[in-house]
């Protein structure tokens, strides 16, 4: 069988599907590019259509969404990563997964869009200033999420820490996590402790764009 292959820019959406990879410890080849791959590696383009990342290739199976690549590789490769529809955590799980992505990520890439990637004339700290209390506000549905519990789901570390614990990392990249409540912080910090956290850092060896 042919080893997955995971097209990657520094610490982008696709380092949640690198921590899994990690966490799972299968062996994978990592594509790494200067982000955005759509302008700085035209080829890519050949092989995802989108210009996104992540992007993984499994034998004849291609995906191009960092949750469902996560689930994807925790029920394919390791079950404990994945929650099953037979606990009573599943539909938590499935939701944290997903939320990580939809309702935290989704408001983050408006931030680093009108911060950063316009030109000075499109930049907008409007928008970046409603869209920093948009990610707040969500964040609530964390706070409630985490209440007496070390992990999202099931008791312990899954891909669904992996699709959050990734919106928390770009909050400290977008330099708002300062404002994170005690609870959320500690979680953030719990989770950069896990070696596959580590491991996946430390698999990047390019420098970050952003
Ligand atoms: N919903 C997708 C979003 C993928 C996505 O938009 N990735 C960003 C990087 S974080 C990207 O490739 N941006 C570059 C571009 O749009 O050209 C996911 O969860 O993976």
């Amino acid at each position: 069988m042919s080893k997955i292959q995971l097209y990657h820019s520094v610490d982008a959406r696709s380092f949640r599907v690198l921590w899994a990879l990690e966490a799972l410890q299968i062996p994978y080849d990592l594509h790494e590019m200067p982000f955005p791959p759509r302008f700085t590696t035209p080829d890519y383009m050949a092989i995802n259509p989108l210009g996104t990342i992540p992007f993984l290739i499994d034998g004849a199976t291609t995906m191009s969404e960092s949750p469902a690549i996560c689930h994807y590789l925790a029920e394919k490769y390791g079950k404990d990563l994945s929650v099953s529809i037979n606990e009573p955590d599943y539909g938590r799980y499935l939701n944290f997964l997903h939320f990580g992505e939809t309702t935290l990520t989704v408001p983050q890439t408006l931030i680093l869009r009108y911060s950063q990637f316009e030109p000075d004339d499109r930049k907008s700290a409007q928008i970046v200033e409603d869209y920093t209390r948009w990610f707040f506000a969500r964040l609530k549905g964390l706070q409630a999420g985490l209440q007496n519990r070390r992990y999202l789901a099931a008791e312990r570390f899954t891909v669904a820490d992996i699709s959050v614990g990734y919106a928390l990392i770009l909050a400290e990249i977008l330099k708002i996590s300062g404002s994170f409540s005690p609870e959320i912080a500690n979680y953030l910090a719990r989770l950069k402790e896990e070696p596959s956290f580590i491991r996946a850092k430390a698999a990047q060896k390019s420098r970050r764009a952003f």
